[in-house]
């Protein structure tokens, strides 16, 4: 059988894994051979001329082994250079026949293999997970009727409106090019610079200054198409579509100050949870959503459904629930396949199609172009991990590192000689149309002004937030803006922040010791030479809702603590039972316990039962968890004279997490947590497991911020 007549997960099988598997290679038992094929006897001495004498050029089996070596690097993404990736599948809740032919998205039987490519936006490949910074989320559907790549971020808007701007924002964010300062951080003055001139960059700005730039896990995020794209039916109907993608795990940030402990306690830590979850079973799910708008209502929004700068509120267009994303596989090799997927939005299939948003456009150039030199030439979709689950079948023919041998003579359209094949599918057959649109214009280099409101959505934005939420965006603003060494660049940024919110703009002007001045109309970014700034000047439209609340994580916690971090900080002599019965219940519930002490090994109970350490005092921090828990006992005399526990306890305190004890463990609280009152929010201190969960679940209690203790 021909792979494309495979429906997908057949008998249970993921077509694309095992098309994957064919490439796979096992070493285990097999003797070490050159790239050829041929055995080698000795791979660790290269061949001389005597014992002590020069190496000889003729060693073919070193040179082969040196040069693949030199040549093991291929240039890093441009943007979304570090990334983590995970194979799944798509199953689908319900036909959307209704909006669109796409077979993935018609036949609730069929399960849609995918692989995900979660990434920052700003730093190198090496560079740390944790960043503030807008995530990458694209997912690769390998669908029975081609690839479709839903290549998005989690914010659902862009910091620009126009393709033409893009290499300028990407330029600015990066690091300095005299001396490639800052590495993965937007707190710099050419970031700031830019953006300062950028009002359309206002709205994303504000996402990027929210907790949602901080995300606690990669499996906490939410994910956006951004662009209104299109859906087409069988009759050829066409109606909007912008696509979401709903956590399961809910959507939690983390605390500035621990982000940046983060990084360096482990820089890796989003890709190791991801990989960790997924090793141990607790699948990361994702339903994904649609927020459809009919042709005829286009023009019934006060923004323009082509400008990626805006959103449409959940409150004005529901979001509808369509299915699910579960994501249950680790990639066998991070270079083959992590590394060498190519993501492109001009990747779709029957049933979806591009509407004129100018920054889509751009992007439907970029993403061939840059796998070119990334890549190395027009043949990485034979690369495995890009590979269609349907034979590929059609005259390109040759270029680097050319996979398919196709056979005879004919690589032309129409021909006779080959009986006319491959052919030409119609409609009704599969083959693609786009959607046919009437587009009767002047060819002009211009913005529309329907782009030119840039404040009514970060007002929005800004006003659903709530109390803390509002506070983390100061904080973010007085951060970056104070790394800024310019003075006029943090002025401009704060007369635009007046633009949004006046409490807002006051709180970091103050912070930053200067007064925000309400400008003349401001003027969008980008005029042309000769454009008119009074042609230029920025709108406010009317939204119909003042605020939005499906915009603030606040009202998107999850429902358990499936795959939580819970540290059970103890040492030896603890009491056998809280011990015991914390773990027991934590653990059913689908959460991570690991025992934390003060040395690795095991942890002796009062009993003399042993239990192993995950990891000690010295080598791991409570940035890394969710929640601590401290059980009773003579252990906690051990902990109460080791400055790392006081020391743990107070930092996760400040991270506002929950913390629960039981017997004398309150006491190490006290200890660690000046001023701790009875009762307090997040707080447990008599070992009742049914408050702590309810906390686990509530993640974090952000009003202590405002009594901070030192850690
Ligand atoms: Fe892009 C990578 C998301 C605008 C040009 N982009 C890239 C990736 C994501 C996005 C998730 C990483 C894919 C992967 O994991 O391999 N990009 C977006 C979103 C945008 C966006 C959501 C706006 C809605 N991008 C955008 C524009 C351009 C590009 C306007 C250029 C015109 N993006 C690229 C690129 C990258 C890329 C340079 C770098 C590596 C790659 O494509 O494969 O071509």
């Amino acid at each position: 059988m021909k792979v494309n007549e495979q429906e997908p997960f057949e008998n249970g099988a993921n077509p694309k894994l095992e098309q994957l598997g064919k490439y796979k290679v096992d070493d285990h038992g097999e003797f070490m051979t050159t790239d050829h094929g041929v055995k080698i006897n000795d791979d660790q001495n290269t061949l001389k001329v005597g014992e002590r004498g020069p190496s000889l050029l003729e060693d073919f089996i070193f040179r082969e082994k040196m040069t693949h070596f030199d040549h093991e690097r291929i240039p890093e993404r441009i943007v979304h250079a570090r990334g983590s990736g995970a194979h799944g599948e798509f199953q689908l809740y319900k036909s959307m026949a209704k909006y669109t032919k796409a077979k993935f998205l018609n036949d609730t039987g069929i399960k849609t293999p995918v692989f995900v490519r979660f990434s920052t936006v700003q730093g190198s490949r090496g560079s740390t997970d944790l960043p503030r910074d807008i995530r990458g989320f694209a997912v690769k559907f390998y669908t029975q009727e081609g690839n479709y790549d839903l290549v998005g971020n989690n914010t659902p808007v862009f910091f620009i409106q126009d393709a033409m701007k893009f290499p300028d924002l990407v330029h600015a964010v990066k690091p300095e090019p005299d001396n490639e300062i800052p590495q993965a951080a937007s707190a710099h003055d050419t970031f700031w610079d830019f953006i300062s001139l950028m009002p359309e960059a206002m709205h994303n700005i504000m996402w990027l200054m929210s907790d949602r730039a901080i995300p606690r896990t990669l499996r906490s995020m939410e994910g956006f198409g951004i662009h209104t794209f299109r859906f087409i039916n069988e009759e050829g109907e066409s109606h909007f579509v912008k696509f979401h993608w709903k956590p399961l795990q809910g959507v939690l940030g983390l605390a500035w100050d621990e982000a940046q402990r983060l990084a360096g306690k482990d820089t890796d830590y989003h890709r190791r949870d991801l990989w960790d979850a997924i090793d141990q079973g607790l699948y990361p799910e994702w339903e994904l959503g649609v927020q459809i708008v009919k042709q005829e209502d286009e023009h019934k929004f006060p923004f323009d459904l082509l400008d990626a700068t805006k959103m449409i509120p959940e409150e004005m267009v529901p979001v509808e629930i369509i299915g699910k994303m579960t994501l249950n596989r680790n990639p066998d090799n991070f270079f083959a396949e992590t590394e060498q997927v190519a993501f492109h939005p001009g990747h779709i299939v029957p049933g979806i199609d591009f509407t004129n948003d100018p920054l889509l456009q751009g992007r439907l150039f970029s993403y061939t172009d840059t796998q070119l030199s990334r890549l190395g030439g027009p043949n990485f979709h034979e690369i495995p991990i890009n590979r269609s689950i349907p034979d590929v079948t059609n005259n390109q023919r040759d270029g680097i590192h050319r996979m398919q041998i196709p056979k005879g003579k004919v690589s032309y359209h129409p021909n006779s000689m080959a009986q006319g094949c491959p052919f030409q599918a119609m409609m009704k057959e599969g083959g693609f149309t786009s959607f046919e649109e009437r587009v009767d214009s002047n060819k002009i280099r211009r913005r529309s002004k329907s782009f030119f409101d840039h404040f009514s959505q970060p007002k929005l934005f800004y006003n659903s937030m709530t109390i803390h939420e509002k506070r983390h965006i100061q904080n973010a603003f007085s951060f970056e803006l104070g790394k800024v060494q310019r003075v006029p660049i943090r002025q401009r940024m704060v007369d635009m922040l007046l633009e949004v919110d006046a409490d807002l703009a006051n709180m970091v002007g103050e912070h930053l010791g200067l007064v925000p001045r309400r400008l003349p109309q401001p003027i969008t970014g980008s005029i042309p030479a000769d454009g008119d700034p009074a042609e230029h000047h920025s709108i406010e439209v009317e939204l119909p809702i003042s605020e939005a609340p499906s915009v603030s994580m606040a009202n998107k916690l999850p429902t358990n603590i499936k795959a939580r971090r819970i540290a059970l900080l103890t040492a030896n002599g603890v009491n056998d039972d809280a011990f015991t019965k914390t773990q027991k219940v934590l653990c059913e519930l689908g959460a991570i316990v690991q025992i934390i002490a003060p040395r690795h090994g095991f942890v002796t109970t009062k009993k003399g039962d042993e239990y192993p350490v995950c990891d000690s005092l010295l080598t791991t921090d409570s940035v890394i968890f969710d929640a601590v828990y401290v059980a009773g006992g003579d252990s906690v005399k051990t902990l109460m004279e080791h400055a790392g526990a006081i020391h743990f306890i107070a930092e996760a305190y400040k991270h506002c997490k929950p913390i629960a004890a039981d017997d004398n463990g309150t006491e190490l609280l006290k200890k660690a947590i000046p001023g701790l009152k009875d009762p307090e929010d997040g707080i447990v201190t008599d070992g009742n497991l049914e408050q702590f969960v309810g906390d686990i679940i509530l993640h974090r209690f952000w009003d202590r911020e405002m009594n901070p203790i030192p850690a």
